[in-house]
């Protein structure tokens, strides 16, 4: 019964991967940085994505999709900054799955899209696993959640690029070591990078959108700042 269900998983992963690499693909050709952000749940990717669009210039061509295992708040909070916003229902799955992504993009055209920014369904295990496309990972964890999360759930941690400590207002108030957390991450990739940002405060919103501002660059040289 785990062979067959084993199996069952292997060939579900291997039609991801394939699905992923051709929009990977179509990312490059299309000059578009795609950046998959995961998180547990509550972690504060939507309230971050509030912060980043609040930031933006209006003529920043980004674009969004939240997943979500039901409703479409995320996607409602989202909408209010304007800029193009598509909700996934995934109705159960615990994570986005690339065809799920490639449908999501078939009525958009992807010349007017320089930055796809994905906030998957909250979950810090699975979604690891499945590629979307994306140029990096972002792992998010709140500083309300265990500075040894990254221990715990190395997965996420080893794939990403980007360590974002969200809730860092909170850190006077929670048990949770900061310095260590980094450690702990750094233990699963070494060299990954870090940003420390509270929402609230918004302190770190600032070298956040300078990292989403260099890896677009680095996608499109041409095309000037993000932030
Ligand atoms: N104090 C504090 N609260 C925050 C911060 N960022 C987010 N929150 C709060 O944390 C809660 C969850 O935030 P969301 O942004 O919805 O979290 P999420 O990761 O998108 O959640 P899911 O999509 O459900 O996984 C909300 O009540 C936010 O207001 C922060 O920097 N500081
Ligand atoms: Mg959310």
């Amino acid at each position: 019964m785990h062979r067959i269900s084993s199996e069952h998983e292997h060939k579900i992963l291997n039609e991801n991967s394939r699905i992923a690499e051709h929009l990977r693909a179509h990312f490059a050709d299309h000059n578009i940085l795609c950046l998959n952000i995961i998180s547990a749940p509550g972690a504060g990717k939507t309230t971050l994505l509030e912060r980043t669009l609040e930031s933006l210039p209006p003529e920043t061509r980004v674009a969004i999709i939240t997943g979500d295992i039901q409703t479409d708040n995320d996607a409602v909070r989202l909408a209010r900054y304007g800029f193009p916003v598509k909700h996934i229902t995934t109705g159960g799955a615990c994570h986005l799955e690339a065809p799920m992504i490639e449908r999501a993009l078939a009525d958009w055209d992807l010349d007017d899209i320089d930055v796809l920014l994905i906030e998957n369904v909250g979950n810090l295990v699975c979604p690891a696993s499945y590629d979307l496309g994306e140029a990096a990972k972002i792992v998010v964890l709140s500083c309300a959640e265990g500075d040894d999360k990254p221990l715990k759930y190395p997965a996420i941690f080893f794939k990403a690029e980007l360590l974002v400590l969200t809730k860092t207002d909170l850190l006077p108030y929670v048990c949770f070591d900061i310095e260590a957390a980094e450690q702990n991450a750094h233990r699963q990739r070494k060299g990954l990078e870090v940003v420390r940002v509270s929402a609230l405060s918004r302190e770190g919103i600032a070298p956040w959108l300078e990292w989403l501002g260099r890896k677009r660059d680095a996608v499109r040289p041409a095309a000037g700042a993000v932030a």
